[in-house]
């Protein structure tokens, strides 16, 4: 059948307000662009003539700029799950403008399935290849698209010149039944292959396809600065003491590292320390620095739902895929971060918190305990199944205003049964076999900031010091309440509280 090519603005049009949309993607790597763009026209052209127009968007984690930036301005989207990190759609959230479901990724493909989000109306799936008898083959992430392509009734896939061909092959699509079918994950080491290489449609659920050449809206992540590198030194010297120990065996195990300037300093570190021998990924997001030890030969191997990583990195990718063929492998985020595989594997989760409290429990998402920051990510999806859960952030934040340990966290995604590890600039706190109180001394000793420290001290002392887990909760959100009253959390005076 052969394939029928329409423009962006076609495509866009066949979208109609009250549609959930679902878009490829995972981070800005391999997320439809050109037609979200175009579709942010059409909802400011209905605004204008008083009419509403507003969509749902199902997609594998954040997008970039031309989705969730240019759709929130227009404020063309009424739903939206899961993960973001656009500066302009947390506005409109913590506007009350748009209802987002911060839900773990592991589970937006399935939870699509199961209905729970209503019907997925058009999939919009961003390609390096389409043929006419209906393989898709994906770009630089492998999301949720697998399950959007099966379900929507209409596809349209955007052919990104920008992505390489030479990219075929990199994908394992694969996708697994619903309950009561579902059978175990046949994964058993983080290269192995288990689907194919495309997604097969039907080609008549081509409704268009449009031709692009739309670089991916990638982050800009600073350089690694001294706290950073401090973290990602720990990090690296703490896995050593445990592979020396023989709690990590001696042919180490996979890791899975989640975003940022923390995540790339620690993949540094350790691809440095050639006491760790060279290891494997297990992991959502596949930056910069890994793709720089995989050709070092300190990394064996990749599996990833995406390359979230630089434009000209891409491009050595495609530009080398005879040498990255067989050390990379790109998977749909329900299979890149199944909680049954990452348990299989042993994975070594490192993840970054907003701020942790003194027995461990870890706010990832909410600044405030209100306001969304990014979301959950996949930092649950590892945390809760790890071999090894740890969690990284610096001591304090907004020059030393805020302290990122607390007696009890203004929000809690990750509580204190599933966090292993914290690790500050100032130390390491292993919360391993310990007991809440044996934590709250850890935590306070190694990981809070001189400034914080005699504040956290004195903070147990309102307690009763003896229950399984002492709080005194007229003060438990003191800390919080002095940063809201005075702008910084040093002036907190717990008289008040006594
Ligand atoms: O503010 O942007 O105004 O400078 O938060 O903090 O230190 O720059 O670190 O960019 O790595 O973000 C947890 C949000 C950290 C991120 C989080 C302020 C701070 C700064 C950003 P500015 P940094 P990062 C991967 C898996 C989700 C969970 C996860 C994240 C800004 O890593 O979204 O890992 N994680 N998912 O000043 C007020 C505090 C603060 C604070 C930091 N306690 N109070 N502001 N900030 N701590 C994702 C995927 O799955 C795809």
């Amino acid at each position: 059948m052969a394939l029928n090519y329409i423009s962006a603005a076609e495509a866009a049009g066949l979208i109609k307000h009250g549609d959930n949309i679902g878009l490829s993607g995972f981070t800005p790597a391999g997320t439809a662009k050109a037609v979200t763009a175009e579709l942010a026209k059409i909802a400011e052209a209905e605004h204008a003539k008083g009419n509403p127009f507003q969509v749902g968007i199902f997609t594998g984690a954040s997008t970039g700029e031309s989705c969730d930036g240019i759709l929130s301005r227009v404020k063309a989207i009424r739903y939206r799950a899961p993960y973001t990190t656009n500066n302009d759609f947390r506005k409109a959230v913590n506007n009350g403008e748009i209802a987002y479901n911060d839900i773990h990724l592991s589970q937006m493909a399935q939870e699509v399935r199961y209905g729970f989000m209503g019907k997925v109306d058009i999939a919009i799936i961003e390609a390096c290849e389409v043929t006419e008898d209906g393989k898709i083959y994906l770009t630089a992430a492998g999301g949720i698209s697998p399950t959007l392509c099966r379900l929507a009734p209409k596809i349209v896939v955007e052919l990104n010149a920008a992505h390489s061909k030479s990219g075929m092959g990199l994908h394992d699509v694969y996708e697994p039944l619903d309950p009561p079918y579902r059978r175990e994950i046949p994964i058993y080491k983080p290269s192995d292959r288990i689907g194919t290489p495309y997604i097969q449609v039907d080609p008549k659920k081509i409704v268009g396809v449009v031709e692009t050449n739309w670089p991916d809206e990638a982050r800009h992540f600073s350089e690694a600065d001294p706290i950073t590198e401090m973290i990602g030194q720990k990090v690296a010297d703490f896995l050593v003491a445990d592979l020396k120990r023989g709690i990590i065996p001696s042919t180490f195990l996979p890791l899975q590292s989640g975003v940022g300037n923390i995540a790339n300093a620690v993949l540094g570190a350790l691809g440095r320390d050639t006491t760790i021998p060279p290891f494997e990924m297990y992991t959502e997001v596949i930056q910069n620095a890994v793709i720089g030890l995989i050709r070092d030969g300190r990394i064996k191997f990749g599996s990833t739902c995406s390359l979230t990583v630089t434009n000209d990195c891409l491009q050595e990718v495609y530009d080398n895929m005879d040498f990255f063929r067989d050390k990379l492998v790109l998977r749909p985020s329900e299979i890149s971060n199944n909680p049954e595989v990452v348990r299989r594997l042993g994975v070594i989760a490192m993840n970054t918190a907003i701020e942790a409290d003194i027995y461990g429990n870890v706010n990832s998402t909410h600044i405030g305990g209100t306001k969304m920051m990014n979301g959950i990510g996949g930092s649950g999806d590892f945390t809760r199944n790890a071999y090894i859960s740890i969690f990284t952030c610096p001591s304090e934040a907004k020059e030393g205003k805020i302290s990122a340990i607390v007696p009890m966290v203004s929000h809690a995604d990750h509580s204190e049964h599933s966090v292993n590890v914290i690790i500050t600039e100032q130390g390491i706190a292993d919360l391993r076999g310990k007991g809440p109180k044996e934590r709250a001394q850890a935590i306070i000793e190694n990981c809070a900031h001189p400034d914080y420290k005699n504040l956290l001290w004195d903070y147990l002392k309102l307690t009763d010091g003896k229950s399984q887990t002492p709080q005194a909760l007229q003060a438990a959100f003191g800390m919080h309440v002095e940063l809201a009253k005075s702008g910084d959390m040093r002036n907190t005076n717990w008289g008040q509280y006594k």
